[in-house]
């Protein structure tokens, strides 16, 4: 098969207007976006995605968890296509770029591939999973993980956001659930091209991720149960002060995430104190740790003494604690053929690379356990993410989808003549 050249690229004013335009729907209060999950603000980008992609002549398919595809035919078939793709729901306080990039990357190599009229055997599909972020419906990379048999839809069906709506019932609402069955698309690869959301790749003037590892994910929901009381004439032994168990527990996830340091992490992000009110001591707080780590080992260990300190410390306090796992996934390793078609492609374009581990979740993910699947990561602005100020240039983005169509023309097999 002729080689691809490197003098091959993407329109990348077309992939950031497209970018710029996405952004449009769903707007932040501070320049970034509130797209979350399965609202209206959702439904709208998936429209303007799914108009694109008719333009684009993509055949759409659609299935039970909403998750969009758009196929643009190959000669052969019969043969599984190449999916590519992420996710255009946002944080609520999140960037342009988290997800988006890499759903209108793929839809950006499309559009190049029919510029040029290049033909490949596989046909490609450009992918939108739904609810990657896990923000209102817990927890994240939802579809993805029904997709790829992690979850029973029935159970994702039930996942609750903060006002007790059901997600099924709201992907209902809002007219994107289809008919397909969830996961019985088979993938010949998949490739997810994603913002990095931290500092390395900037920090090292490198161009390009070629993401061969995932870090794994635990997230923890932890009740406690104190006692509602007046602020004022509360003497302070008498006091069950569930705010206070629960500072005193996320110190700890602190000191734990600290003692693995420099690889672990930990945090919560979710803080849910009632009733709330300035004169009276919190009777409960709900509060979701989030503990990363690239080894399972350490994840397990944090796991471990989070619920031994927490309890040691709600024990003291006479407060009532409850625990439930509400997410998480372990960590990953990326498939080798896939990694070297990113790591070939970057070569071959002449783009500064280097090998990473992706610090957050994302869909390919839980697809790597159903195909053969790599990312592809490019930098952002001081590596800030999951932020309204998240940034990238628009040579990232083009370099980045660059990479995704010469990765994905190799494993697509380019036909000739
Ligand atoms: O939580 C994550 O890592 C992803 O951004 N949903
Ligand atoms: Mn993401
Ligand atoms: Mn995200």
């Amino acid at each position: 098969m002729a080689a691809i050249g490197e003098n091959l690229k993407v329109n990348g004013e077309r992939l950031w207007d497209s970018l710029m335009d996405m952004a449009k729907i769903g707007p932040g209060i501070a320049g970034g976006n509130n797209r979350q999950t399965v609202t209206d603000e959702d439904a709208e980008g998936r429209a303007l995605f799914q108009t694109w992609c008719k333009a684009a002549g993509c055949t759409m398919g659609l299935d039970q968890m909403g998750n969009m595809f758009a196929r643009r035919a190959g000669t052969d078939p019969d043969a599984l296509p190449v999916y590519v793709g992420s996710h255009l729901d946002t944080q609520p306080t999140g960037g342009k770029y988290d997800g988006v990039l890499g759903v209108l990357s793929g839809l950006e190599i499309i559009r190049t591939l029919n510029d040029l009229d290049i033909k490949t055997k596989h046909p490609i599909v450009v992918t939108n999973f739904t609810n990657e972020e896990g923000t209102r419906f817990a927890p994240a990379m939802l579809s993805s993980g029904v997709f790829a048999g992690l979850h029973t839809q029935d159970w994702a069906y039930d996942r609750e956001d903060s006002e007790g709506k059901k997600f099924g019932d709201e992907l209902k609402r809002i007219g994107w659930r289809g008919d397909e069955e969830t996961g019985a698309r088979k993938m010949h690869a998949f490739f997810e091209l994603h913002i990095e959301q931290g500092p390395i790749l900037e920090a090292e003037g490198k161009e390009i991720g070629v993401v061969t590892h995932g870090q794994g994910l635990s997230w923890t929901q932890i009740t406690v149960i104190g006692n509602e009381s007046h602020t004022g004439s509360t003497p302070m032994p008498m006091r069950k002060n569930a705010g206070l168990a629960m500072s005193r527990i996320l110190c700890k996830v602190e000191d734990i995430a600290m003692s693995h340091a420099p690889h672990a992490v930990g945090a919560a992000g979710h803080i849910d104190i009632s009733p709330n009110s300035r004169n009276v001591i919190p009777g409960r707080a709900v509060f979701t740790i989030d503990f990363r780590s690239p080894d399972l080992a350490v994840i397990e260990d944090m796991e471990a003494r989070l619920r031994v300190d927490a309890q040691a410390i709600c024990d003291d306090m006479g407060m009532e604690v409850i625990f439930e796992k509400v997410g998480g996934f372990d960590p990953v390793t990326f498939d080798e053929t896939c990694v070297s078609a990113v790591r070939a492609a970057a070569e071959r374009l002449g783009y500064s690379h280097m090998n990473l581990i992706s610090g957050a979740g994302h869909d390919a993910c839980w697809v790597n356990r159903v195909a053969p699947t790599a990312m592809i990561m490019c930098p952002c602005v001081g590596g800030l993410s999951h932020n309204e100020a998240e940034d990238i240039s628009p040579e990232w983005a083009a370099a980045g989808t660059d990479v995704l169509l010469h990765a994905v023309l190799e494993t697509a097999e380019v036909v000739f003549g």
